[in-house]
């Protein structure tokens, strides 16, 4: 063969192992395009073989080609295992990937105890009829929770409200406070009238447990003093909240009843929400059930706060929270709002 024969020869080969090192898919099949292409049976062997038989002088011209051709197919063999491996890499990433991920957790969104509920739903009522919202301690004392409210030491209405005392100054002066009523006299104190408040809080009374007792409950006072309050206005007031809770079709009754700190009392109640005013089991076939008392401020309230009873009256009212979240949502044992069990507060 001439010496442009075997230069032609290489270029050649060069492109066809160039075509097959592209062409390889795989690490091995590059690897085989290699040994066919660059190893010692490829056909630029027999060209290197072949140079001997040129003339002398062509034979530069020959070795200078099959270099180029080697070079060439070593460039393009190592840019190939380059992309191969990176592709083989990539794979076995994908293959052996170990998902770490932790199983996600169902979180259930709280919500407001409905004793919460309803007593921020009563603060709303009361603030749209232009009540301001006040609070007394848990942690009284007698002169609040029943002297300045017309309960003398020894008064038999005392024994009323099971009392628990504290033992902390003056034996029997300083209790855990049995009703929101001393959130009146501390309002009259700091306030001259006009008064519009409601005070909501937590009250204690040594009463044992059943369907409608516990000894810690809430309740919510309200109070007016004002020039030329009258008992309609009472009347009026609580039945306008009793509709605003309950709908239009429920009514507000007032029976007589007995309060030392207010004069008229009275007890009130609404029509049972569970058999609709025809009677049954939770209203003892009455068709009402209570839910608090109210009264005018008596008098002798007022001069034990300087409030001048010759130029003001006033109403005040106090019902049980607790029991009022009973009837909206038919609880038929108080002890349920304290249990805490999330299968009966998740109804809400
Ligand atoms: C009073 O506590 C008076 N302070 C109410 C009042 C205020 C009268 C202002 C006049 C003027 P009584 O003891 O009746 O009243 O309690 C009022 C309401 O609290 C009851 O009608 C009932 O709804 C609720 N209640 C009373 N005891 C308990 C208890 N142990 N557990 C749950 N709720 C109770």
């Amino acid at each position: 063969m001439s010496a442009a024969d075997l230069v032609a020869r290489a270029e050649s080969v060069a492109r066809e192992g160039a075509e097959a090192i592209a062409a390889a898919g795989s690490l091995d099949a590059l690897a085989d395009a290699e040994r066919r292409y660059l190893g010692r049976s490829s056909p630029l062997h027999e060209v290197r073989e072949a140079i001997k038989t040129v003339e002398p002088a062509a034979r530069a011209e020959v070795g200078r080609a099959l270099s180029a051709a080697r070079a060439r197919l070593e460039e393009l063999a190592a840019g190939r295992r380059t992309e191969l491996e990176a592709r083989a890499r990539a794979a076995s990433l994908v293959a052996e990937r170990l998902d770490l991920t932790v199983g996600g957790r169902d979180y259930r969104r709280g919500h407001l105890h409905p004793v919460t509920r309803i007593w921020r739903e009563l603060e709303d009522v009361f603030v749209g009829l232009g009540y301001r919202v006040a609070e007394g301690p848990e942690v009284e004392l007698d002169w609040y929770n029943f002297e300045a409210l017309n309960f003398p030491p020894g008064h038999p209405a005392r024994a009323m409200q099971d009392t628990l005392y504290v033992r902390l100054g003056e034996p029997e002066q300083v209790l855990l406070r049995t009703h929101t009523s001393p959130v009146q006299v501390r309002v009259m104190e700091a306030q001259r009238p006009p008064i519009y408040v409601v005070a909501p809080g937590r009250v204690f009374r040594r009463d044992t447990l059943d369907a409608r007792h516990s000894p810690v409950f809430h309740q919510i006072e309200g109070l007016a003093v004002d020039e030329g309050i009258t008992l309609g206005d009472l009347l009026g007031t609580i039945e306008s909240f009793v509709h605003a809770l309950f709908g239009r079709d429920v009514r507000a009754r007032f029976l007589p009843s007995f309060f030392p700190f207010t004069e008229p009392s009275c007890e009130f109640a609404m029509t049972c929400v569970f058999c609709e005013g025809s009677g049954c089991a939770v209203c003892s076939r009455t068709g009402w059930v209570e839910l608090g008392g109210a009264g005018m401020v008596d008098p002798n309230v007022f001069e034990a706060v300087g409030v001048d009873p010759e130029r003001y009256t006033g109403f005040a009212f106090g019902f049980g929270i607790d029991r009022l979240v009973q009837l909206l949502y038919g609880v038929d044992h108080v002890k349920h709002l304290w249990d805490g069990d999330v299968r009966f507060l998740r109804q809400f």
